[in-house]
């Protein structure tokens, strides 16, 4: 076990945040970007997919070049992205987090491609998950490019993930945003490609723009203590969207998320 030592744990449950380092080796790092390049062109050519989605798109709606691209549930597109959100030493760092029994959330692989304006506003990963426990989220943002602030790397506000707030529907209607965040103590976290870092589901988070010549593709892997519920619109989702990665989970039936 490579769990978190004792002043890791203290350090996270005050600044909502950990910054785990390497996961991949530059070549492991590279590998992925592949294999996340194959999976987009894969599965944009089979045009009834549902699995790769534009969250967020340029001004010029027509150009594909400005979008901002979400491989959904990556974990079931290659063996590679199963295997990192199973990885032991990453799941040893969760789980002294959140305990020994981990469920995935959703598992998204996100790609900025270079000059892309697919900025994604401050949110919460809590406001869409409504896990009915609290401190059950930890997200990990793994990077397989340098991410920079120029590029779009994380960032987080330290102390801040100690309560909900208000979220309003972003103008695209795609997903929601924190109005009028206090940007005063917001920090960039800048990674070098294959590292990651660890967040509480209540730290409120964005990336900017991409405005240069670089790509930036990371997966981003929720996860939730398995013995808690998630919203009922996950509920829904089919079990090998939200595999047990590690210990004991709760189950549910399709038809409970009707009656929540
Ligand atoms: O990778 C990104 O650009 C954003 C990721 C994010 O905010 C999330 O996964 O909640």
């Amino acid at each position: 076990m490579m769990k978190l030592t004792e002043p890791q744990i203290q350090a996270f449950h005050k600044t909502g945040y950990h910054i785990f380092g390497g996961l991949l080796t530059e070549v492991e790092a590279e590998r992925m970007v592949q294999i996340y390049m194959n999976c987009l062109t894969n599965h944009q050519a089979n045009h009834t997919s549902q699995s790769v989605q534009i969250l967020r798109q340029n001004e010029d709606e027509s150009s594909l070049d400005g979008a901002y691209y979400q491989l959904r549930c990556a974990h079931l597109m290659h063996p590679d992205f199963d295997a990192i959100i199973r990885n032991e030493r990453l799941l040893d760092a969760v789980e002294s987090l959140i305990g020994p029994n981990l469920r995935i959330v959703i598992c998204q692989g996100l790609y900025k491609p270079p000059y892309t304006g697919g900025e994604i506003d401050w949110h919460q990963d809590d406001y869409y998950f409504r896990v009915n426990k609290p401190n059950a989220v930890i997200s990990c943002w793994l990077t397989f490019d340098d991410a920079t602030v120029d590029n779009g790397c994380m960032w987080v506000i330290p102390g801040a993930h100690k309560r909900m707030v208000e979220h309003e529907i972003v103008s695209s209607g795609k997903g929601f945003h924190i109005p009028n965040t206090d940007e005063s103590k917001a920090i960039p976290i800048e990674l070098k490609r294959g590292h990651c870092m660890l967040h509480h589901g209540l730290m409120p988070h964005r990336t900017l723009t991409n405005t240069t010549a670089s790509h930036r593709r990371a997966l981003a892997i929720h996860y939730m203590d398995a013995a808690a519920r998630p919203s009922a619109s996950r509920l829904q989702e089919p079990p090998e969207n939200m595999p047990l990665v590690r210990g004991k989970g709760i189950e549910w039936n399709v038809n409970e998320a009707s009656s929540i």
